[in-house]
């Protein structure tokens, strides 16, 4: 009995010296912890509009972690100043681009970052109706647009480029090469989308300023800007019967919420927050970014990513005008970034980028079909959707983390049922680093870009493959012998290509689709910096 006495003494001391031992150990395995820099008040300043600028895309503004690392003190405080700046300015495997070695900020700047992310981060301020509507400008009221445009250039076949950083986009006619005009939008303008009609265009800049041009104006011009937040990448208009021109979204980042514009004048209408919880570990997320929008053609509805939460949202705006917007919440997978419809507009498909995976929604049963494992960070930007000779009805996404295509098979009825929302096929490109792929309903090519591969080679061409021979290699054209290539667009007709060179002094590169021959270049000292363009007619239906 003594003994056991003894013994059962014994636990709790062995207990406490075991968890002694431990969290002693525990303490020497932690890193320790570098002291908070100090910065003064304007280099502060400073570095919050570089991390903003060129960093909380990816690593969220409160610098929680999204498509890059988390930046919380307790990760940076980890390393030094002078690692985190060498990281900052040569970029790492993981495919964060260098941003000393790509000319965009210098050994001082990226010492300065490497400080500035030590610091505990800072929520930037929230922005409530009162502050859209002191932004708001109804520059031109409908009453005073044109009844009828007032030019007569082919509207269907004008190009919308986007001038990243002049925060321009540039109106170039299709049919005849010519700038028709160069307007004003946001800053580091991100993308834009048309209205059904095509009459107007709705920019978005990355500090969340949507601006409306009207195309029917000689030459178009802006007739309406508002901010509708601190920052923002996506914004789309109201596709469904009856709705026609009727409504705008933009998705912020921050904060985080969608607002609803009108669609004549971008008047805000409303702002839903999309703070919350995230769909598998229903932890509070106090960052919830609206990521890539589209507008249904079938419902009238909004497809909305929530990128954290995982969460895609189905937005049922028919009913707004008596107070009542309906949302349908679909689990997908965390991280949501871009993605597009397959050829028959009723299923999305949007890449988790940093699950690996591409999720299936299916708008119509208004649920997820799939979560498909593609490869390393798929990033579709649209897809590209067209018919595999073998293997049926694809969708296409490249990838920013490995070399490759993936098709994913979108019939699940009728012959290629049985490859429904799998990878049917991987075609290897010319790099890593993939951000855009483009292909027509008329064309039997399959474009892909690379744009942030390491290579040099790499991110100055474009792959290009045979849609009807898909066994074969692509066929690969180096572009330019400066800065880097990206994204293709067609035109109405779907037999020319356009491609940017992403460069101070860009360009727009015009191949022939038939002959895959350089046809012309468009060139000149407006065209700074162009990124994404879209065709008025294949943008405006969807056409990819
Ligand atoms: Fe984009 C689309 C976000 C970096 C050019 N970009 C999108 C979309 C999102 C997004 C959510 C989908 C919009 C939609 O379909 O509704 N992009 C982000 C980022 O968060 C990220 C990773 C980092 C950042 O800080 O912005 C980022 N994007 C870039 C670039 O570096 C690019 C190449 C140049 C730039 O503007 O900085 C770039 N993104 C584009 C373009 C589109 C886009 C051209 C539209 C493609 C299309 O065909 O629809």
């Amino acid at each position: 009995m003594k003994k056991l006495l003894f013994y059962v003494l014994l636990i709790p001391i062995f207990l406490i010296a075991n968890i002694g031992i431990s969290k002693a150990a525990e303490e020497a395995k932690a890193p320790a912890l570098q002291p908070v820099p100090e910065i003064s008040k304007e280099d502060f300043a400073k570095a919050t509009g570089i991390y903003f600028n060129r960093c909380g895309g990816c690593h969220g503004t409160l610098r929680k972690g999204a498509t890059g690392k988390s930046l919380m003190p307790d990760k940076t405080l980890t390393k030094t100043v002078a690692k985190l700046a060498g990281i900052i300015y040569d970029g790492t495997e993981g495919g964060m681009p260098g941003w000393g070695t790509t000319g965009v900020l210098s050994k001082e700047e990226s010492e300065l970052l490497a400080k500035f992310i030590q610091h505990e981060p800072v929520a930037p301020p929230e922005w409530n109706m009162k502050d859209m509507k002191a932004t708001w400008k109804l520059i031109v009221p409908p009453d005073k647009r044109p009844t009828a445009p007032a030019h007569k250039r082919n509207i269907e076949n004008f190009f919308a480029v986007i001038l990243r950083d002049a925060g321009q986009i540039g109106i170039i006619d299709g049919d005849t090469k010519e700038i028709v005009t160069v307007v004003n939008s946001g800053f580091a303008v991100h993308t834009l989308r048309y209205s059904y009609s095509g009459r107007y265009l709705y920019t978005i800049g990355r500090d969340a300023k949507a601006t409306m041009v009207d195309l029917w104006m000689n030459p178009p011009q802006t007739v309406a800007e508002v901010k509708t937040g601190i920052e923002a990448r996506s914004i789309d208009s109201s596709k469904y019967k009856g709705f026609y021109d009727k409504y705008a979204v933009v998705g912020n980042y921050w904060p985080p919420s969608y607002v609803i514009l009108d669609g004549q004048t971008l008047e805000p209408l409303k702002i839903v927050s999309t703070r919350g919880y995230t769909y598998d570990t229903n932890e509070y997320h106090p960052e919830l970014r609206v990521a890539s929008i589209v507008a249904s053609h079938h419902a009238p509805e909004w497809v909305l990513n929530i990128k954290e939460a995982g969460i895609t949202l189905l937005v049922d705006y028919s009913k707004l005008s008596e107070g009542t917007i309906t949302e349908t919440r679909i689990d997908a997978e965390r991280f949501l970034h871009d993605g597009g419809w397959d050829k028959t507009k009723r299923y999305f498909l949007v890449a988790a980028n940093m699950r690996d995976k591409v999720v299936v929604i299916d708008t119509k049963d208004r649920k997820r079909v799939a979560v498909v494992e593609t490869g390393v960070k798929p990033h579709p930007g649209r897809g590209a959707n067209f018919n595999d000779p073998k293997n049926g009805p694809v969708y296409a996404t490249p990838h920013l983390g490995e070399p490759m295509v993936a098709l994913i098979g979108t019939a699940p009825e009728g012959k290629y049922k049985g490859n429904a929302w799998k990878v049917v096929r991987k075609l290897k490109t010319a790099g890593e680093g993939g951000l855009f792929i483009k292909t027509h309903p008329r064309s039997n090519n399959l474009w892909v870009d690379h744009t942030l591969a390491k290579s040099e080679d790499a991110y100055r061409s474009v792959s290009i493959f045979n849609i009807k021979d898909l066994d074969a290699p692509p066929k690969i054209i180096k572009l330019a012998d400066r800065g880097r290539i990206v994204h293709m667009e067609y035109n109405k007709a779907g037999d020319e290509v356009w491609i940017a060179l992403w460069d101070k002094k860009g360009e727009i590169i015009v191949f022939d689709d038939n002959t895959l021959k350089e046809k012309t270049r468009i060139t000149d000292s407006r065209l700074v910096t162009p990124t994404g363009k879209f065709n008025v007619y294949n943008t405006r239906y969807d056409i990819y």
